[in-house]
Formats: C-alpha cells, sequence, structure tokens
C-alpha cells in the first residue's frame, strides 16, 4: 500500500513535469532549477544571473523555501516577477514538486517571459527526486562543504547537467583540493559541464553567463 503511494507522487510528478515542459516550449521560456546544500550560494548566484541577463532577457524567479520569504525580499530590488512557494504552509517538504510550480507558471505572464529561474530548496537529497520540467538542472557545491559530495549524492549529482563550484574565493583559507572535487564530480557524472566561479566577487561567472545566453538564444530562436 506505502509502494502504491509513493508511486503515485512520483507519476503525477513526472506528469504535470511533462505538461510543464509543453508549457514552456510553447511560450520559447527557457527555466533552470538550481539546486544545493543550504547556504552553497543559490541566491546569491540567482541575484548574479539576474544583474547580469535583466538588459537582454524578461526573467521571473521561482523561490522555494520552508518558511520565510527572505530570499525572494533579497531579490526584489531586481523588480521582476517573482513568486514564493513556502513548502511549510504545506507539509514542510524539502523539495519542491511539479504541481506548485505549475501553479507559479499560471500566475506568470508567460507571453512576456523569456527565462525563469528556480531556486530549489537547500537540500542535496530530495530535490534531485522531483523532475519540474526544467531545461537545465544547476547544482551548487561550494568549497567550505569538502570534496566528496558528488559521490555521497550521487543522484544530485547525476541528474543535473551543470555544476558550479561557489565560494572559490575562500580558496585560500581553506585545505580543499578542487582536483580532487573534479575527479570525483568524474567519476559521478562524466558529462558535467563545469564552471568554478565566486557569486561574491563574481569570478567565474563571464562563463557561466555565455554558456546561460547560449541556451536561452537556443531556446527563444
Ligand atoms: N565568501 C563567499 N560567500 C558567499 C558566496 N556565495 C554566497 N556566499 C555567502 O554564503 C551565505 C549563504 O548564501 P545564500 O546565497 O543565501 O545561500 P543559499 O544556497 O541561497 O541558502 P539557502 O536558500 O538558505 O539554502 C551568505 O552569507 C552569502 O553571502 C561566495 O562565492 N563567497
Ligand atoms: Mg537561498
Amino acid at each position: 500500500m506505502e509502494i502504491k503511494v509513493l508511486k503515485h507522487i512520483f507519476d503525477s510528478n513526472r506528469e504535470r513535469a511533462a505538461e510543464i515542459r509543453e508549457l514552456l516550449q510553447h511560450h520559447s521560456i527557457y527555466m533552470i532549477d538550481i539546486m544545493s546544500s543550504p547556504g552553497a550560494g543559490k541566491t546569491t548566484i540567482t541575484d548574479r544571473i539576474i544583474e547580469n541577463l535583466k538588459k537582454s532577457y524578461r526573467i521571473a524567479v521561482i523561490e522555494g523555501d520552508i518558511e520565510t520569504t527572505k530570499d525572494a525580499e533579497k531579490l526584489s530590488r531586481h523588480n521582476i516577477p517573482i513568486v514564493q512557494i513556502e513548502t511549510g504552509l504545506f507539509r514542510g517538504d524539502c523539495h519542491l514538486e511539479s504541481g506548485w510550480v505549475m501553479g507559479c507558471l499560471e500566475s506568470f505572464d508567460l507571453e512576456k517571459l523569456d527565462f525563469i529561474i528556480i531556486e530549489n530548496i537547500g537540500n542535496l537529497v530530495c530535490p534531485a527526486e522531483f523532475d519540474l520540467g526544467e531545461d537545465e538542472r544547476v547544482v551548487v557545491l561550494s568549497v567550505t562543504e569538502g570534496e566528496d559530495k558528488p559521490i555521497k549524492y550521487p543522484l544530485m549529482f547525476n541528474s543535473s547537467q551543470t555544476l558550479l563550484i561557489n565560494k572559490i574565493d575562500l580558496l585560500p583559507h581553506l585545505e580543499y583540493s578542487l582536483s580532487e572535487a573534479l575527479n570525483n564530480v568524474k567519476r559521478t557524472n562524466p558529462e558535467m559541464k563545469v564552471f568554478e566561479v565566486s557569486a561574491k566577487t563574481g569570478e567565474g561567472f563571464d562563463a557561466f553567463i555565455a554558456h546561460l545566453r547560449l541556451a536561452i538564444e537556443g531556446k527563444i530562436a
């Protein structure tokens, strides 16, 4: 019985995700899902992406948090459409589901958007299991978390296309081996695109922004 219920949750999530993909295709909107453990830098990265791309593209953000609207408030200075999903109001879930994302999409004027950023809930486990209909999954790993996360949380790294190794400005203060981290990424997902960045200083962002531009152009063309 329990297995049936779980299967039902995943099946209905997948069905809604497929509907989202169709909707985004119809409106030529590119959507990314940013995932990481708590505090790795998702909001700071989202802020930098918006700063870099808001003159070129019409952007909206879907913010996931268990409690508070703090991240949405941080991004509000950009004056772009932002919807906050507070999962604490439902079951306090540690991930976003496609049904909630669809609800957010229905509140946007999709005719007026080119690019949507989802900031998922800080967690390296559950968000990887829920397809949100996104075009690209971006996982963020900060250098303070250690080199072993790609092999300890393989689903997150296997199911994502892009990795941002964030907070590289802190490297001089840490005993962190970038090459060991990169080897672990290769072992888990050899196809993964990797960008080494600092959301604080902006270092490394040019290449990531160029990658996003190419992807967005490919979808809206
Ligand atoms: N030194 C340094 N600090 C950073 C960098 N990126 C983010 N931070 C800091 O790390 C902390 C967490 O950053 P957030 O962007 O809030 O992280 P988050 O992943 O959105 O956090 P949750 O939404 O709570 O999961 C903040 O104090 C940021 O200023 C970076 O590249 N370098
Ligand atoms: Mg955040």
